[in-house]
This record gives structure tokens, sequence and C-alpha cells, in this order.
């Protein structure tokens, strides 16, 4: 069938992101034999004429769209993109009557909500490699699509969804097509290749929507394939900038390690940024990560005392975090904090505490505090929201809606950057905002310092002073 794949782009979007997914798709259907033409929008100013002109030359059977992004998750600042998907839907629409199916990360978080929202009649929760072949299938065959797992479908007769079914083995799915993603053009705006390396996640994050999108069963690519993968990247396209875009990189241990041996073993002269968690993050393993060419670690730690990293459901201590302290710095690795305030339970002292404790535990090239979680209908916070009368069962969530902890529910943004002020390495969206630390944010893309965050201590304080 002639498909035609367009990934969405979020004009507004922090960081550019290639489209993972969709060019994963991609290589799915062509494995299976499908015409594919593939539209990333990233970079597409002329929306309409772009669109128009690839469906009238394609004249495509099917329309699939990949839609990354609800919004910025952004309490402080709060910035919705679906908008702009419907922009894409409308345009779409006045040019072909082809059926339309969406997927994607903002797809599978609110896939009812969006598909109305957006008038169209098929919406993939969770991953697509088996959902998408199975759907063309449907149509082929004209049999019905409502059996799919994962697929939601909207008739007149309402919305029906069959659960997804995470049976997805990452080891026997084609690398995706990244020779169809510009990615010099994204790596000129500080992006990176993305990659994999496993699927699902086995924490309990409170707030966290994870399992809807990719199941709470760990599935691994393994630690060769994965640096198979990287390695054809690196020859293909000479650039050598990863991002693991797994939840949590170092979890299972045993995987992160045997992938760092390869990249040791190997000597790709790869430099690499993964998001991790502090629970088995040691001296042994902080050394392999540096021996395999990691450049930057980002710790999402959420909360600093035992008391909160519990209500937060986090599964690590404050003893963790200090040994990965610890270890990162001994290790030389550059690192950055990712906290998240308001949670059940927080307070200012919370704040002021877990700034304390961190500067106890030792140096972090960046730490981002954030203040407000964003309610998912899937995150156990959204129980405690109903429970607590802050939500109701109607709210309409397409708008972000976000909890806050009683105690901190007044003055608490001011009072967050009033902390933040006191360290230089500290930053909050006060600061992310402004159009100065954009412009040095493009700047150091451009220039390929990554992370860039490494050097905020350098001009954290000179940007401050200009906000
Ligand atoms: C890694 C990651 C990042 C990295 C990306 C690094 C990189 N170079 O790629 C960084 C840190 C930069 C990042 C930034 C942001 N991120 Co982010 N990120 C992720 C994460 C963990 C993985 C994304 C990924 O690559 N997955 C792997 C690919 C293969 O999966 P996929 O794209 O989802 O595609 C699969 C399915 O969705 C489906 N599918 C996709 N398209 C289609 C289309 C059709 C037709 C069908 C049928 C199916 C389908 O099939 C695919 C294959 O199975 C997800 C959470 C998650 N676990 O998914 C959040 C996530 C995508 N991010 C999110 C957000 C909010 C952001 C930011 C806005 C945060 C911020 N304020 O800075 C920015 C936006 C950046 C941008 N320009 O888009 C949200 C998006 C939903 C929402 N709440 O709006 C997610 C879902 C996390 C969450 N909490 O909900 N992110
Ligand atoms: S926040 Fe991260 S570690 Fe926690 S459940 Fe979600 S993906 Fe897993």
């Amino acid at each position: 069938m002639r498909v035609l794949l367009i990934a969405v782009n979020q004009e507004k979007a922090p960081y550019a992101v290639a489209p993972l997914g969709a060019a994963q798709l991609l290589s799915v259907l062509e494995a299976e034999g499908h015409t594919v033409e593939f539209l990333d929008l990233g970079f597409v100013t002329r929306l309409r004429s772009r669109i128009r002109e690839v469906i009238g030359r394609f004249q495509p059977r099917l329309i699939g769209l990949s839609i990354r992004n609800l919004d910025n998750c952004q309490y402080a600042r709060p910035c919705t993109y679906h908008q702009q998907a419907r922009r894409i839907v409308d345009i779409i629409k006045a040019e072909t009557e082809a059926p339309i199916i969406i997927g994607g990360g903002a797809v599978s978080v609110l896939p009812g909500e969006l598909a109305e929202y957006l008038g169209v009649n098929y919406a993939a929760v969770g991953e697509g490699e088996n959902l998408l072949p199975a759907f063309i299938r449907a149509l082929e065959n004209q049999s019905n699509p409502a059996v799919i797992p994962g697929l939601l479908v909207r008739s007149a007769q309402g919305l029906c969804m069959q659960p997804p079914s995470f049976a997805v083995e990452p080891d026997r799915l084609p690398l995706y097509a990244y020779d169809r993603i510009d990615y010099k053009r994204y790596f000129r705006r500080g992006g990176y290749i993305g990659l994999q390396t496993k699927r699902g996640c086995a924490f309990h994050c409170i707030y966290c929507n994870y399992p809807t999108l990719e199941g709470r069963r760990i599935r691994l690519r393994s630690p060769r394939q994965c640096v198979d993968d990287m390695e054809r990247m690196v020859k293909d396209t000479g650039l050598r900038d990863f991002f693991f875009t797994d939840s949590v990189f170092n979890w299972p241990t045993s995987h992160a390690m045997a992938i760092c041996e390869e990249l040791i073993r190997r000597r790709l002269g790869i430099r690499w940024v993964a998001y991790c968690n502090p629970l088995d993050l040691d001296a042994d393993m902080a050394a392999a990560f540096k021996g395999a060419g990691c450049v930057g670690v980002e710790l999402g730690l959420d909360a600093v005392t035992d008391e909160m990293l519990r209500n937060m459901g986090k599964g690590f201590t404050r003893n963790d975090i200090a040994r990965t302290y610890r270890a990162l710095n001994n290790a030389g690795l550059p690192f950055a904090v990712f906290l998240l305030f308001g949670g059940p339970g927080d307070s200012f002292g919370n704040m002021q505490e877990s700034q304390r404790l961190l500067k106890e535990f030792g140096k972090a090239n960046a730490v981002f505090a954030s203040l407000g979680i964003r309610i998912y209908p899937d995150a156990p916070i959204y129980q405690t929201a109903l429970q607590e009368g802050r939500l109701s069962v109607q709210e309409e969530l397409l708008q972000p809606v976000y909890y806050l902890s009683t105690a901190l529910e007044a003055d608490a943004l001011a009072g967050l950057d009033r902390l933040a002020r006191r360290e230089a390495t500290w930053s909050t969206p006060a600061d992310w905002n402004s159009l100065i630390v954009n412009l040095v944010q493009r700047f150091l893309g451009r220039m390929r310092v990554i992370p860039n965050w490494k050097d905020i201590e350098a001009y954290g304080a000179y940007l401050r002073r200009q906000c």
C-alpha cells in the first residue's frame, strides 16, 4: 500500500528532536513491501504548500501522523502543541479522503481526546511496529480493525479501544530509517542521533505515563546489535553524537555495562548522553561510561530528601544520590540533575533542604529545577488529584493541569527562583524561557558544544543579570 508518514513539527518545542518513532515505522513498513513516503515537518515553514505537493504527487492510500508532544510540561509557562496538529490534519483533509491514523507519544497519552479534537477515526496507543502493518492489512482485506491491540477506533457509536500488547521484540526490528532524516540539519540545531536500546520501564514514579507508552516489561535490543546500529550510522552519516532515548539507560545495569564494553572494544569515537537513575550508578559504571564515550549524564532525580523520594515513588534514596555524585565526579563525567518540586507533601522547607543536601553531595554541572507535575490520566498522581478534589473526572486534560502540593500553592515559583539564584549551576523555567538563554543555547548547539549544560556555571550568572 502507498503510505504517507508525516512527522508533525512542534514549532515552539524546546530542542531539535528528530522523529525516531516515525522513522522506525518507515523501515518496518518498507520491510513488509509497502511504498512509503516520509515527510518530516521539523524544518518546513510553508506547511500547506509542502503537504499539498507531497499528497498531490504521491497519492497516498493511507496517512500516518506521528505526533510527539502535547505540550511543554511547564507549569510556569505552559505551551500547548495540539493546535499545530489540527492545522496539519485540516490541510490533509482538504487534499485527500485517504484515512488518517495518528500515533506517537502525545497520542498514547490522550488517544480519545486527540482523536476527537483532530477529527480522525484511528489512533494508536503505544508502539506502532505491529499495529500499523495490522491496520494496513485490515484496510486491504476490509476486515474490522477494532480488534487490533492498541488501536482506538472513533465512529458514530463512540470510541472503542483494545489495550496495547507491547509485544514488539526490539532485537527483531530493522534499524530505523536514519537515512531519511536530515540529521545534519538537526545537528546544526544542537540535536543528536537518537537510539533506543530497550523498551519498557519497571519503576513506579507517581507522575509517569511511560508504562502507557512502552509498557512495564523490559525488552532489550542486544548490546551487539545496538553498537552495530551505531557503527553503521557513524559510517553512513559521518556524525558521532548520540542520545540514548531509553527512559533509564543504566537499568538493567548489565545491559548498560555490556553496551559500554562493546563501545570500548570497537573504539568508534562516539560521544553520547543518556538519562540515568542513581540506583546502580556507582564508580564501576561511571568509569565504564567514561571509557565508552559518555560526555554527559542526565540524572532524573525529581527529589532529594528521602521523604519526597518516597512520595514520588522513585525507588532510590538520598544515599544512592550521594554515591552517584561521588562516582560521576571522580570519573570526571559532566552531569545534570533534574528536580521536580510540588509533589504530594512538598514544601518550601523541603526545597531548601534539597538544595543543601545536593551541595553537601558535591558538584553537578547543572541543576534544572521545575515546579508542578503535569497530570496524565494513566499516572498514579491522577487518582491522588481526584481524591484530593484538585481534578474532576470530566476535566479536559488536553489543556495541561498541574499538581501542586498545598503547602506550595502560594508564591511557589518566586520562592524557587529565589532559591535558584543562590547557586550558579541552578536554573528554573524563568531562565529557560528567556530569549537570551535560548540564543546562547542555539549558539552552543551550532558549535556542537555537548551537552549544552556542561558549562552553565561559567555563563549562568552573567545570563541571569541579562534576564
Ligand atoms: C528521549 C526523549 C526526549 C529526549 C529526545 C532526545 C533525542 N535526541 O531523541 C529530549 C530530552 C531531548 C526530550 C525533550 C522533550 N520531550 Co521527551 N521524551 C523522550 C522519551 C523518553 C523517548 C522518545 C523516543 O525517542 N522514543 C522512541 C521512539 C521509537 O518511540 P516513539 O517516538 O514514541 O514512537 C513509537 C510510538 O509512539 C508509535 N508511533 C509514533 N508515531 C506514530 C505514528 C503512527 C501513525 C502510529 C500508528 C504509531 C506511531 O510507534 C513508534 C514505534 O513504536 C519520551 C517518553 C517515552 N518513553 O516515549 C519523552 C516524551 C516524548 N517527551 C515529552 C516531552 C513533553 C518533551 C519536551 C516538551 C520536554 C521539555 N519541556 O523540554 C521536549 C520536547 C522536545 C521536542 N522538540 O520534541 C513527552 C511528550 C508527550 C507530552 N507530554 O507532551 C514524552 C512522551 C514524555 C512524557 N512525559 O510524556 N525528550
Ligand atoms: S519517571 Fe522514568 S524511571 Fe520513573 S517510571 Fe517514568 S520512565 Fe520509569
